[in-house]
């Protein structure tokens, strides 16, 4: 603190100075005083009382009950599970364990998709933690568990200021007995750009050594080219590469051919060929009919040798009757949510499926009162999150016209609210079927999804029509989104992009067609490390370097919010999104056996500048927060 007091000092940064100037210059040795965890804390309190949260607004603090965590012997051994499987035998040791077995493999996404799909992704991990352990104990047969990846790792730090790297080692500490999956957008790895092959590297090989052992690796325009990196790294690694085919149209349209049976069987073939232990079938809208499953699934197993794996969205309300054909047609694992996780834009329920399959042979091998057992828990979280539902509560039929992703349904929605058009949503689902026409109908998931969603959003807000976009074309300053995909900077789309959009689009800018990762510069870690070291003055883990290389902004924007209000994650779900009511008193365990008992006695009235006083008691000692009222 005194260095930097001398050299912000203006006559330091003049250059008039002498060895007498520190002498003389007192100031010098008034230290800014540090905040300390305590007023942090209330700070934070305060002002999500007043203000409330983003997304959410002012707003009363739901009555919620205390979750039901199911009772579970945490002394007896935990018993092992598949990643025993992988740490004796190896990936393809695991592959060929699947394989051998009868009866359908589940892997659990409520860790994951089930809330970015359902819950805007705003799981927090202290609501994870706490069930972590008791789902090890209680479903060890599962195959995995999806908990990772995704969207989940930006949302982590942008709106719940938490480190998305402890969350990961957290669930790795409860649960050693699972295989711990993650969803991987190939070269865009957890964001919505491509990034340098050397930064996908360092990204996979840290999240493996973090904990991760089964990679779903995918690219948003099933671009095959464009995930042999990621692919590679992660079977350099040692883990599981679960290469993925997005599913995107209807293999029984004869008047939608694009996307073919044969199309699919092409793909597949490649990405065995391209090193995958597993095949993935990402069916993310939930658009894979059960007729359409049963010919995909019978078609592959005759075409590759490797395990498939099919994850899909309920959102039309099919997602079992798809399983059950699946599984007929041989299908070697399917994704499952919790039951009261389930259903909608999120997986099928894990519960509804086991009783689906009762007498049949492959039913899966599920302690389906272990699974019921949590299904309380998650159904009392899920009324803390309340606010970020997405408000649909009937199976969604549209979804075989607008094909949007259930992961990015209660996204779009939340940022469609954000620029004023939350009234005009059923314009929005509209439009994004139409953009999708005018890109040459191409697959819809992050970040293609979000490009066609920013497109959607922009030509709704400008009162844009197709027509008036190639009319007006070269005057329009279309989303940069937009700009980059049709650059070719998320790689290349099968059959190309719709040449006259292109060149209304990029006006004078050239494409490219050669894989990006060959035109950007690798990142300097070490330069990288300097960079960051200064901006923070602190050691920088390389979690943190990684987490920083993908989202420079929002991981500095985090660390300043950190710094201003100290660790959050501490604090129980609802005081963090409403804050406190008067008079509430709630503990907050800020260390292993240090807690902070924080009561919110009254709140003064608004003073001409915003700024009220909130009246708390910390530990029994009053205290009194400064807070800017925004409304
Ligand atoms: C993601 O990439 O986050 C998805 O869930 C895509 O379906
Ligand atoms: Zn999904």
């Amino acid at each position: 603190a005194f260095l930097e007091n001398v050299v912000r000092h203006e006559k330091f940064v003049n250059g008039q100075y002498d060895t007498s100037f520190i002498d003389k210059t007192p100031e010098l040795f008034v230290f800014p005083k540090r905040k300390d965890r305590g007023t942090k804390m209330l700070s934070y309190i305060g002002y999500t009382t007043v203000n409330g949260y983003p997304g959410i607004g002012r707003k009363e603090k739901p009555v919620t009950d205390e979750p039901r965590i199911p009772d579970v012997d945490l002394l007896s051994p935990i018993p092992d599970g598949t990643k025993q499987i992988l740490n004796e035998k190896g990936p393809e040791g695991v592959a060929n364990w699947v394989k051998e077995q009868k009866k359908v493999l589940l892997t659990d996404t409520t860790f994951r998709d089930a809330h970015q799909s359902l819950l805007a992704t705003r799981l927090r991990t202290q609501d994870l933690k706490n069930i972590a352990e008791p789902t090890a104990r209680l479903l060890p047969n599962l195959f995995s568990m999806e908990m990772w990846g995704g969207a989940t790792f930006d949302v982590s730090m942008r709106f719940l200021h938490e480190d998305p790297w402890k969350r990961l080692l957290i669930l790795r500490d409860k649960a050693p007995n699972m295989l711990f999956q993650m969803l991987l957008r190939a070269s865009n790895a957890v964001g919505y750009k491509n990034y340098p092959d050397n930064v996908i590297e360092e990204f996979v090989e840290k999240s493996a050594d973090a904990g991760i052992d089964v990679f779903r690796i995918f690219d948003s325009l099933n671009w095959v080219q464009g995930m042999r990196p990621a692919i590679q790294a992660v079977r350099d690694s040692g883990k599981i590469a679960e290469a993925s085919m997005c599913y995107t149209g209807d293999i029984l349209d004869p008047d939608r051919q694009k996307y073919s049976l044969q199309y699919y069987i092409d793909l597949a073939k490649e990405l065995e060929a391209s090193g995958a232990h597993i095949l993935g079938i990402k069916d993310m809208a939930g658009l894979l009919k059960p007729k359409a499953a049963y010919e995909l699934i019978s078609s592959l197993k005759e075409n590759i040798d490797i395990p498939i794996h099919l994850h899909t969205h309920d959102t039309s309300g099919n997602g079992l009757f798809t399983y059950a054909k699946a599984i007929e047609a041989g299908v070697d694992i399917v994704d499952t949510a919790i039951s009261s996780m389930a259903g909608l834009t999120s997986q099928p329920s894990m519960n509804s499926l086991y009783h689906a399959m009762s007498g049949h042979e492959r039913q899966p091998d599920l302690q389906i009162k272990n699974a019921d057992a949590l299904n309380g828990y998650w159904e009392d979280i899920r009324h803390f999150y309340q606010d970020f539902e997405s408000g649909m509560i009937a199976p969604h039929s549209e979804i075989y016209a607008h094909e949007m992703p259930g992961g990015q349904y209660s996204n779009l929605q939340q940022q469609a609210k954000a620029v004023g058009l939350g009234e005009r949503w059923d314009e929005v689902k509209e439009m994004y079927s139409r953009v999708n026409e005018m890109f040459g109908d191409i697959v819809k998931v992050t970040p293609s999804s979000k490009v066609v969603g920013d497109m959607a959003l922009f030509m709704v807000q400008n009162e844009l029509t197709e027509k008036l976009v190639y009319e007006k074309g070269m005057s329009l300053d279309f989303p940069d989104s937009v700009i980059e995909l049709f650059e070719g900077y998320l790689g290349q789309p099968y059959q190309g992009f719709p040449e006259k959009l292109q060149e209304v689009i990029l006006k004078n800018r050239k494409p490219i067609t050669v894989r990006p990762g060959e035109l950007l510069e690798p990142v300097d870690f070490n330069k990288l490390r300097e960079t960051l070291y200064h901006k923070l003055g602190r050691q920088v883990t390389i979690h943190d370097l990684i987490s920083y290389a993908l989202y420079p902004k929002v991981y500095l924007d985090n660390e300043t919010f950190v710094e201003q209000y100290g660790d959050i994650s501490v604090l129980d779900t609802p005081t963090f999104f409403y804050g406190l009511r008067v008079g509430e008193e709630v503990g907050i365990e800020i260390e292993q056996g240090k807690t902070l008992i924080v009561k919110l006695v009254s709140m003064g009235e608004a003073q001409r500048d915003g700024t009220r006083v909130i009246y708390f008691e910390l530990n029994g000692q009053p205290r009194e927060v400064y807070v800017t009222d925004q409304s």
